[in-house]
């Protein structure tokens, strides 16, 4: 693998092949992550990356963008067929420069957004204060119900009434259940906001139809391509025609500069990929596995945020089993699993400790696994948590989910 890189750079070769070695090993449960296919990792790696093209296709300021301009394209045009958007920008770099591009295209500087809270499942770009989105807006957070740790749309309308937002942010990077578009876009009417929608996460259940689409409700939707949706590293916006204009000149020369054509046109093939009935398949299996894997961990005891899932992901809160979030990432790794620790609503640790992991089943369920894996994934957590001083029965653990991944190959192919 990887023979014309050993060939120069022996180095990084084997940083490419201790990786590879690492996905095919570890059960990948970090939610966000996923195993794009080697028509997209090939078109990553294509002569498309030598190419300069800012500007938009038929409007560049290089010349030989005739074939660019194609993928270019076929991209926007694949993306809005895909989610029945009216217009398309595929340039950004990623979900982050997306957000900035969305937000800047409508607001100025000092404006006022209200998004989710970080620390109940929102994202570092929806007005965190470390963050450009809180260091440039006045940023307000809504949160969940500390009852139902879910949203509760009611309250989240008299915080909009009372904070008159410009802009309302919806999306998350920890919320496993579905969203209430009707009732955002209510929101956002009734105090005159732009509706913002971050589908980064979900993107793949929207494309696959197994999650609400929030495009026919919002102004602008954002994501990133390589979640749910299984594509190349990168960022989409989704807008309606009125507001396209200035998300085109906020995105170039707005913000960025050559726009990355190897990554658009994989975008382009994953947009493909995605139109296929494989992938609906695929979608509701994702679903259906963290459905599977949710119950088999509730009869273990395991307490999940909102008790349970709509979607991709669970959000763990391992208190209940004397741990933190940390303790249980830590745990998870000896046992081969792969995840991350996350904080819960009204978390009383750090967030670098935090009461949580969070775990998806994206990656696990392109490898093909399906329910009777995840039973089998519940199971080892359980034990794990049981035999967690024991660092013999830990490795047999870690020799389970090794079994498994033997079961599932991965990347078999790949040249
Ligand atoms: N870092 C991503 C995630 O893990 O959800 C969000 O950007």
């Amino acid at each position: 693998m990887y023979e014309q890189v050993h060939a120069v750079d022996p180095e990084i070769a084997e940083v490419l092949d201790l990786e590879l070695a690492r996905q095919r090993s570890q059960l990948e449960m970090i939610a966000s992550e996923n195993f794009t296919s080697p028509a997209v990792m090939q078109t990553m790696g294509s002569v498309l990356t030598n190419k300069y093209a800012e500007g938009y296709p038929g409007k560049r300021y290089y010349g030989g963008c005739v074939h660019v301009d194609q993928a270019e394209t076929m991209a926007k045009k694949r993306a809005m067929a895909l989610f029945g958007a009216e217009r398309a920008n595929v340039q950004p770099h990623s979900g982050s420069t997306a957000n900035m591009t969305a937000y800047l295209s409508f607001l100025k500087p000092g404006d006022k957004i209200l998004g989710l809270s970080l620390s109940h499942g929102g994202h570092l770009t929806h007005g965190h204060p470390v963050n450009f989105s809180g260091l440039l807006f006045k940023a307000v957070h809504y949160e969940v119900d500390r009852e139902s740790e879910t949203i509760d749309y009611d309250r989240l309308r008299e915080q909009a009434r009372t904070e008159r937002p410009r802009m309302i942010v919806g999306g998350a990077s920890a919320y496993p259940r579905f969203w209430d578009f009707e009732a955002l876009r209510s929101i956002a009417d009734e105090v005159d906001a732009i509706l913002l929608f971050d589908m980064a996460h979900i993107a793949g259940l929207v494309a696959g139809g197994v999650h609400p689409n929030p495009v026919p409700f919002c102004d602008v939707v954002t994501s990133t391509t390589h979640k749910t949706l299984r594509g190349p590293r990168g960022g989409l916006i989704l807008s309606t025609k009125e507001h396209f204009k200035a998300i085109q000149k906020m995105n170039f020369p707005g913000i960025q500069g050559g726009p990355l054509m190897h990554i658009i046109a994989a975008k382009a093939v994953c947009f493909h990929e995605c139109m296929q009935d494989s992938f609906k398949e695929y979608a509701g299996k994702t679903v259906e596995n963290a459905a599977v894997l949710a119950d088999a961990l509730l009869e273990k005891g395991f307490k999940l945020v909102s008790g349970g899932t709509d979607n991709h992901l669970l959000l763990v809160n391992v208190t209940n089993k004397g741990l933190t979030g940390q303790d249980m990432e830590n745990l998870l790794d000896k046992v081969g699993i792969t995840a991350n620790k996350n904080t819960v609503p009204f978390d009383t640790q750090s967030p670098f400790v935090t009461s949580g992991v969070r775990l998806g089943t994206p990656a696990l369920t392109t490898r093909g696994m399906g329910p009777e894996q995840m039973k089998r994934i519940a199971s080892i957590m359980d034990r794990a948590v049981a035999a967690k001083d024991d660092e013999d029965a830990l490795a047999g653990l870690r020799g389970e989910s090794e079994e498994l991944c033997r079961e599932f190959p991965l990347y078999g192919n790949l040249t």
